[in-house]
């Protein structure tokens, strides 16, 4: 199906202008669809939705419609504009919210957010400041509301053990026959296997709370206001799920605490920046209060340090695989992406000790 014809299956008024790729997300495939209605342009997010990864669809646009409707409330009450500080899910003309095309694609489209942006880099600190505190208060909006009825999408989605041993099924399949290219990555990854089960630990344990969180707090991830630098709304809710907040704390700092881009080639400008942790931990932490349980609190620092870890083992994993799970766009972007992570990963393991202090001073 064409995507104008795609859109022509939802609740939008119109004439169908243009549709568009935007943005930078890896998993699902974005367009900024351009109408015109009453000489006026109006703007949509359509989205086709990875259904390879998202088996239940349903499940996913359940979870994505309780939460927006929940937050819109509270938005509305303290005179907010709910369509621009939540995501919107426009329905389709059947009532659902979300489009299944005869082939078994799935579409949805949201609301656009006019004059807001999202960043792949830090380019002012405080947006980094702002998107913090958008996502601790985004994590406070999940712990009050009724997480039972929320379907886990991805189980395990940030189990570090499991990654770990699905990273090492990697290596022996060696699907794409790279695994030589590869040893000085693979070498460095192993050797960090004491890491792994820190937070998994804790969270079986009982000894660390498992909230719902947010999953995939990267900066990009929050859109900031073009012209107060304000963060204006969280996106991308596909994986909230049981987590800790330490690994919604620890992808914002590996996303946002290195001056690169993820992929960057260059690894060698990749470089961990102690002032941007302390300017996000000041900011996070600025919105827990005392909610923020002591074990959460000492294992901030860990999250950065594990979620940057999984995260470049995800990317080798994918890399061995044959860059399948992954969008790219070039050769050996996966592996520019495993390497900044484990260069981060590096530097934050030898200043780990000024990360601890950072976090016991806010
Ligand atoms: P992915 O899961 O692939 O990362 P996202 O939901 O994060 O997809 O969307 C990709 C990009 O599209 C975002 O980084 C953001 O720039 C833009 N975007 C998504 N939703 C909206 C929206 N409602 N309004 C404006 N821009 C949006
Ligand atoms: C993916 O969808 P996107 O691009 O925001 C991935 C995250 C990774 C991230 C790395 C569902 O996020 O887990 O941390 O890429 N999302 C999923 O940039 O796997
Ligand atoms: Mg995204």
């Amino acid at each position: 199906m064409q995507l104008n014809e795609i859109l022509s299956q939802f609740e939008i008024k119109g004439n169908y202008l243009s549709c568009e790729p935007y943005g930078s997300g890896h998993i699902n495939r974005t367009y900024l669809a351009r109408l015109e209605e009453n000489g006026k342009e109006v703007k949509y997010i359509l989205q086709k939705i990875n259904s390879n990864l998202f088996k239940n669809v349903d499940g996913l646009m359940n979870n994505i419609k309780l939460v927006t409707e929940y937050n819109r409330g509270e938005i509305i009450k303290r005179g907010g504009d709910p369509n621009r500080e939540s995501l919107t899910i426009v329905n389709a003309k059947d009532g659902r919210s979300y489009l299944k095309t005869p082939d078994n694609e799935y579409y949805r489209v949201y609301i656009f957010i006019e004059g807001a942006k999202g960043y792949d880099v830090v380019e002012k600190p405080e947006h980094f400041y702002e998107s913090a505190v958008a996502f601790g208060k985004f994590a406070q909006l999940l712990d009050r509301f009724d997480s039972s009825k929320l379907y886990t999408v991805l189980p395990d989605f940030h189990n570090t053990v499991k990654r770990f041993e699905n990273f090492k099924k990697a290596i022996e399949e060696n699907r794409a026959g790279r695994k030589d290219k590869v040893l000085k990555e693979i070498e460095f990854a192993l050797s960090k296997e004491n890491l792994v089960s820190k937070i998994v630990d804790l969270l079986n344990s009982g000894k660390m709370p498992t909230r719902v969180t947010h999953n995939d707090t990267k900066l990009n991830n929050v859109l900031i206001d073009e012209k107060t630098d304000k963060a204006v709304c969280v996106i991308d809710l596909d994986t909230m799920m049981p987590g800790s907040i330490c690994y919604d704390f620890g992808d914002s700092i590996r996303f946002g605490c290195n001056p690169c881009l993820e992929d960057t080639p260059e690894t060698e400008k990749v470089k961990f920046s102690m002032p941007l942790f302390e300017e996000y931990t000041k900011g996070y932490l600025s919105v827990f209060g005392n909610t923020i349980t002591k074990i959460e609190k000492d294992n901030l620092a860990m999250g950065a340090v594990l979620m940057t870890y999984e995260c470049g083992i995800r990317f080798l994993s994918d890399y061995l695989d044959g860059d399948v799970y992954f969008r790219t766009s070039r050769e050996n972007q996966n592996l520019d992406r495993t390497r900044t992570q484990f260069k981060l990963v590096s530097d934050m393991t030898s200043r780990f000790d000024e990360m601890l202090n950072i976090v016991e001073k806010y």
